[in-house]
């Protein structure tokens, strides 16, 4: 057996434990410069970044994979650490040697780490700073929600840990996320942030550590500050030891880090003019060699393994802890130091003085045990063992048995918005598999984004229980807000990104917990936006939820233009891996979400399937654009037919005739105004047809990929957009509305070579009425009947107004 964390490593584990340490920063270092200087570089360009980045982790990661890391434990690694990540994994037998030499190049390991395209189990994907740590956040506190709802209890608790870079903590979210922590009572949480005191253009302010130190005391973690390692503590406690600390201590980062660049004769020069006694403080200082006197002068903890041991060993409890550890950036390397070593590379002459350094022979670069100091079979031996390669890194959870059809009473006039809260207050009622995996999440806009009657039913989430007092005092409320372990919504604070790094932890509960989850998290449309960039990263990283926006556009007149969102239809037409829904009739809705449960759910790998085109087999997440518009809805029968083509994006809601001569396509919320315009047309224009867009994203998904694949040769290859419009007369005009920007459908025009006038919103909306709005931004009837007029040959419209 491994030995346990806690105990004390043997001398023996401390020399095997230093001898790989530097092994792994040699892997990475030869690994970027093999990236850079060997391998065929057809583009010429050179990577920054990771060396000097990768080297001020090399000690720290050695300490937690190597020994501090249980198989439970997951990890959000800084992304310029990348090659240290890839080179522990390569000696651990779980990266190869190809994928190192190809490393940034196609099909290589990648310049950060990935847990959709690395090969080697990277826990959480990093790159945009600030988002992985606040991952590992979350994903402790879906740890509890899964645990409390008495799942995954055979397995360990894990701790979700960040190794975050000291300038990644500028990062707005990572404080949004340490707000909502301390509010859920965050658990098994540790963040080791490397305090190299630089960041990527220079040395960073002065005293940070104690802003930081302040900052997480003051929401209940506990913070370890590590900085001296084992010989400056020695050295410390030496005859003039104390004015030794005293002038370290007070050494402004920027001198220090020039020193560290500079080297032992500068150190001599600076503590000798600053210090020098000639007393027991010259002593101290005259006793070592240049180069002892750089190894003193740069003994910081984050680099020696004894105290990164120690400090990881100890810990006994499971409050958040944040390890400030200082560190230098470059430690090992030539450029050590230096403020503007962010993108250096070794030159040829400086790798071939560190392989010399290393005792590596030339052409045995890759050689795991080469130029060590320990015999081969038993650095062997302690690898087989290391506890954290003991356990699958993904785990795999059974499907959740899902219903072909969702339940839901159809009021004459509803909303989509409406509908949602009506189609999940149904499955609030019911006992199945369904109903107990869906987790719902909002970051303060439950109510008035319809969660409400689920809520009742199914209750807010906290490890621990708190009673709706307004209920106790027996004050009449619609909502009950009562909190327990059982509940199954998550209430968040106003911060959109906490909301989607949290879709993203939920998402991923069926490869981290093993234990799938259905999350869906509801926010109003227009503020996608502000969490941008952390829902790009769920998609990243393969995150599985259902994001429901409401409400959406201009037809949220009254609220005025800072509540109207234009660019999220763009949004949901782009964004890899969510599939994007604006449903205009909650018979619609119901199909999609019914679809959604058990899509968010696939992951099998595969192709485009050939009845669509999308790839469907492969799952994602999905958005779904949905309005508070109250809409007249269609009384009809759903068929497996309809259903279908709800979900592969449209149907005819009219079909267009023999010698139609305008097609109106539209999107959502817009729908009396397509149909009545469509009205106003009959006599004027001939067999005009009505296309009802459900998902523009996919019907463009699907078009794209029916064209490549017939560009490499399946010639039959048709997708559903295609086959809808095959028999529109080409003379034919079409005309696309929507509340959104117009670009979401204006590609339509291009699948048959229609001309196109697409209509929308381009500019911000302002308060005034639903018809106020639409006339002014040109998406009323009488705006698409104008559009058609001007786009196809024919008497006049009688039925147009002048435009306003
Ligand atoms: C959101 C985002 N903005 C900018 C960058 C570019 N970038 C990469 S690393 C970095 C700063 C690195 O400083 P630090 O976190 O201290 O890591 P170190 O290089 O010191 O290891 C920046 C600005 C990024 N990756 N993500
Ligand atoms: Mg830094």
């Amino acid at each position: 057996m491994a030995e346990s964390a806690k105990t004390k490593p043997s001398a023996n584990e401390l020399a095997i434990l230093g001898e790989l340490e530097k092994k792994v920063l040699w892997l990475a270092s030869w690994t970027i410069y093999h990236a850079n200087h060997l391998r065929e570089n057809v583009d010429g360009v050179k990577v920054g970044g990771h060396q000097a980045s990768s080297a001020s982790l090399a000690t720290i990661m050695t300490a937690l994979y190597f020994r501090a890391l249980r198989p439970q434990d997951r990890v959000a690694v800084k992304p310029h650490a990348s090659p240290i990540y890839h080179a522990i994994q390569y000696l651990l037998g779980r990266q190869s040697r190809q994928k190192l030499e190809d490393f940034r190049g196609y099909k290589g390991a990648q310049s950060y780490p990935s847990r959709s395209k690395d090969a080697d189990g990277v826990d959480f994907s990093t790159g945009s700073v600030g988002l992985g740590v606040a991952q590992t956040l979350f994903s402790s506190l879906v740890q509890d929600y899964v645990r409390a709802h008495g799942w995954g209890l055979q397995r360990p608790e894990g701790r979700m840990i960040a190794l975050v870079g000291d300038a990644e903590l500028d990062e707005g979210n990572i404080f949004e996320a340490i707000l909502e922590g301390w509010k859920q009572g965050l658990r098994n949480c540790w963040w080791i942030i490397d305090y190299n005191r630089q960041s990527l253009d220079a040395v960073i302010r002065e005293g940070l550590w104690a802003r930081y130190e302040a900052l997480f005391k003051a929401f209940g973690w506990d913070v370890v500050i590590l900085k001296y390692g084992a010989l400056l503590q020695q050295a410390f406690r030496e005859r003039g030891g104390e004015r030794l600390r005293q002038w370290i201590d007070n050494c402004p980062n920027q001198l220090y880090s020039a020193l560290v660049f500079q080297g032992g004769a500068a150190w001599r020069r600076r503590l000798l003019d600053e210090i020098g006694d000639q007393g027991d403080v010259t002593r101290l200082i005259e006793a070592r060699s240049d180069e002892e006197l750089a190894r003193l002068m740069t003994n910081l903890a984050g680099h020696d393994l004894p105290s990164l041991i120690e400090a990881f060993g100890k810990v006994d409890h499971d409050r958040p802890i944040c390890f400030i550890c200082y560190t230098i950036k470059g430690f090992g390397l030539p450029f050590a130091g230096h403020k503007d070593n962010h993108a250096g590379l070794m030159t040829p002459a400086q790798s071939e003085s560190l392989r010399a350094a290393m005792n590596i022979r030339p052409g045995h670069e890759w050689d795991k045990f080469e130029g060590l100091a320990v015999a081969p079979a038993e650095l062997e031996r302690f690898l087989e063992r290391v506890p954290f390669a003991a356990g699958e890194r993904q785990h795999v959870a059974a499907r959740i048995e899902v219903p072909a059809q969702l339940p839901v009473t159809i009021q004459p006039l509803m909303s989509t918005q409406t509908g949602f809260g009506a189609l999940l207050n149904e499955l609030g009622r019911e006992n199945s598999a369904t109903a107990e995996r869906v987790v719902t999440a909002s970051p303060d806009v439950t109510v008035s984004t319809n969660l409400g009657p689920w809520v009742n039913r199914r209750g807010l989430f906290a490890r621990e229980k708190m009673a709706d007092t307004f209920k106790s005092e027996r004050i009449p409320s619609t909502f009950n807000w009562d909190f327990s372990p059982k509940g199954q919504h998550i209430e968040l604070g106003i911060a959109e990104m906490n909301l989607f790094i949290l879709l993203s932890a939920l998402g991923l509960s069926h490869a981290i917990n093993g234990e799938r989850l259905i999350p869906i998290g509801t926010l109003y449309d227009p503020f996608i936006q502000r969490g941008l960039d952390a829902l790009n990263y769920a998609c990243y990283q393969e995150a599985r939820f259902i994001l429901v926006a409401t409400p959406s556009g201009i037809t949220l007149a009254p609220e005025g233009g800072a509540h109207q969102s234009i660019a999220t239809p763009l949004i949901g037409l782009a964004q890899d891996g969510l599939a994007a829904f604006e449903p205009a009739f909650v018979d619609e809705l119901a199909a999609i979400l019914a679809f959604a449960f058990d899509y968010i759910q696939r992951d099998a790998e595969g192709e485009a399937s050939e009845r669509n085109w999308l790839r469907d087999e492969t799952g994602g997440s999905v958005y779904l654009r949905l309005s508070t518009r109250p809409i007249e809805q269609i009384k009809r029968a759903m068929t497996g037919e309809l259903r279908q083509a709800i979900v592969d994006g449209a149907y005819w809601q009219r079909a267009p005739g023999p010698n139609c001569q305008v097609v109106v396509a539209y999107t959502g919320a817009v729908v009396p105004e397509a149909i009545q315009a469509v009205g106003l047309m009959a006599e004027d224009r001939r067999d005009v047809g009505l296309l009802a867009v459900t998902s523009a994203d996919r019907l463009n998904a699907g078009w794209t990929a029916a064209q490549r694949a017939r560009e490499r040769g399946l010639v039959h290859a048709r997708s559903h957009i295609e086959k809808l419009m095959a028999d529109v007369p080409s003379h034919c005009g079409i005309v696309t509305v929507l509340d959104g920007h117009p670009a979401t459908l204006a590609w339509l025009g291009a699948v048959r070579g229609h001309r196109v006038r697409a209509l929308g919103v381009e500019h911000f909306g302002q308060t005034g009425s639903i018809p106020d709005l639409y006339r002014h931004y040109g998406i009323d009837a009488n705006a698409i009947v104008a559009a058609a007029a001007a786009l196809t040959p024919g008497r006049p419209i009688r039925h147009l107004k002048a435009l306003p």
